[in-house]
């Protein structure tokens, strides 16, 4: 098993950064691909929680090697407080490795993320606010920073000017705000280059070194399939590619590396920020699964859109990433309920569809075609094998993993290490 994916199979919040640490015991590298600071991934380990924003969960595994690769985007003021927090609390963070290549969010691709938004009024995304979209607009424009820039004032200096030419303009004319200097963005920059010079590598390099060496390598994902830029809701996605093949080329290493692609999946569906959903409740059932599941944005703290879980979501995610299996997550959630209704199909001004439009228009005019699936008021969070779960909870997750087209490997029901089920 040389190197494998785990990434979220419907619009983030899967529970992906439980799902490596689990998996952090046995894999010598874990590395994130894609995005920035705007993902949250909580990892319960006994009675500690973290929540990891810019850092791979596998650097709660003592034996693992974490990797920042060429296709994240870095804050290094948040690189900087995130690592200290974390060795405040006694983790060792020294073997971490970040890309040269890797592209920085500076302090005015922040102000411009926010100033869009606010100018967007109604027709807002609902960012982070993380600076995540210009400074991946950026790095296509050929105007980005990259890590290894901090290293050459010189060329920081240039390049912090050609990006702030037009960028002041807009801020200045547009937006009737102050343009930003170049030398104070000069100045910030290299105040964090010499902290973050002893983890700066090639990534690329030592990546396929460690795949030559046998070594096991997890990419994992930041955000979910249906907030990728190529494949999910667009407009209403981050600006990056969390599906599988955001691994290849957000951290160098080729397709034919890659033998397994786990989906983290909800047992129901949740999303931040704005765009189409389907199967989102707006009645106490919503409200019960914000309440249960602690639906709350990690990063921004805002609270998430929740529904009921979404076939046709599964069955894309399992398409457009190619999965081999899937980890269902939050099954203890759903206790309770009498009967749980379970979206397999749309109906689309007046028809079936069974398969994601790839229609813009079409998904927000899709209504959910529901099954109701019996439901379940055993506490089920002590289950250590799929025969523990009542009988009723064996069914909705078999139910879940016909209609989403790959195995189920896992069941999670809590947010503690051991609160997983594995299924052989
Ligand atoms: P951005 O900031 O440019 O990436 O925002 C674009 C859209 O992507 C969504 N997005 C997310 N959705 C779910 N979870 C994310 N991480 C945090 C978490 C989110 C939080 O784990 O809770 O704390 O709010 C994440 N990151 C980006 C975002 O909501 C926009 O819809
Ligand atoms: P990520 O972004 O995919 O890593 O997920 P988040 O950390 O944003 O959100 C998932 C939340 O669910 C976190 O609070 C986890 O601790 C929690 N969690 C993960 N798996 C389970 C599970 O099986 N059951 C319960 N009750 N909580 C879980
Ligand atoms: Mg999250």
């Amino acid at each position: 098993m040389p190197a494998l994916v785990l990434l979220g199979a419907q619009w983030g919040d899967e529970g992906k950064g439980k799902a490596t640490d689990l998996l952090g015991g046995s894999v010598d590298y874990v590395v994130r691909y894609q995005g920035g600071n705007n993902a949250g991934h909580t990892v319960v380990v006994g009675d500690q929680k973290y929540a990891l924003h810019l850092l791979p969960s596998g650097i709660l595994s003592p034996g693992c090697t974490p990797v920042i690769g060429n296709g994240v985007v870095v804050d290094p003021s948040v690189l900087l407080s995130e690592l200290s927090g974390l060795n405040e609390r006694g983790v060792d963070t020294s073997k971490l490795l970040i890309s040269g290549n890797a592209h920085i969010i500076t302090p005015y691709n922040v102000t411009v993320d926010k100033v869009t938004e606010r100018f967007l009024g109604k027709r807002k995304i609902g960012t982070t606010g993380r600076g995540i979209g210009p400074t991946y607009a950026d790095k296509i424009n050929r105007v980005g920073i990259r890590v290894q820039d901090l290293y050459d004032e010189s060329i920081l200096t240039q390049k912090v000017e050609a990006a702030l030419d037009v960028k002041n303009q807009i801020l200045t004319k547009l937006y009737n705000r102050r343009a930003i200097a170049v030398e104070q963005v000069v100045e910030e920059l290299l105040g964090y280059a010499a902290k973050i010079e002893p983890y700066v590598a090639d990534t690329v390099l030592v990546l396929n070194q460690a795949l030559e060496d046998d070594k096991v390598v997890l990419f994992e994902g930041g955000q979910g399939t249906l907030l990728d830029i190529d494949h999910g809701t667009y407009p209403f996605v981050t600006s990056s590619n969390p599906t599988a093949g955001g691994a290849c080329t957000g951290a160098g290493v080729g397709p034919t590396k890659i033998s397994r692609v786990i989906g983290i999946l909800k047992a129901y569906t949740t999303r931040v920020g704005a765009g189409p959903f389907p199967t989102e409740l707006f009645d106490e059932d919503g409200e019960a699964l914000r309440r249960i599941g602690g639906e709350r944005g990690v990063t921004t703290g805002r609270d998430r859109r929740c529904g009921w879980f979404d076939a046709v979501i599964a069955r894309y995610a399992t398409r457009v990433n190619g999965l081999t299996d899937f980890f269902l997550t939050k099954l203890d959630v759903l206790t309770g309920w009498e009967q749980i209704p379970v979206c397999v199909a749309y109906e689309i001004d007046g028809k079936r569809v069974e398969e994601l439009p790839y229609s813009q228009t079409d998904f927000h005019h899709a209504k959910p075609v529901y099954e109701m699936l019996p439901g379940w008021s055993e506490d089920i969070s002590k289950a250590k094998s799929f025969s523990d779960l009542p009988k009723n909870a064996q069914a909705y997750v078999k139910a879940l993993e016909e209609m989403s087209g790959a195995p189920i490997s896992a069941i999670g029901v809590g947010p503690g290490r051991d609160e997983t089920i594995e299924i052989n």
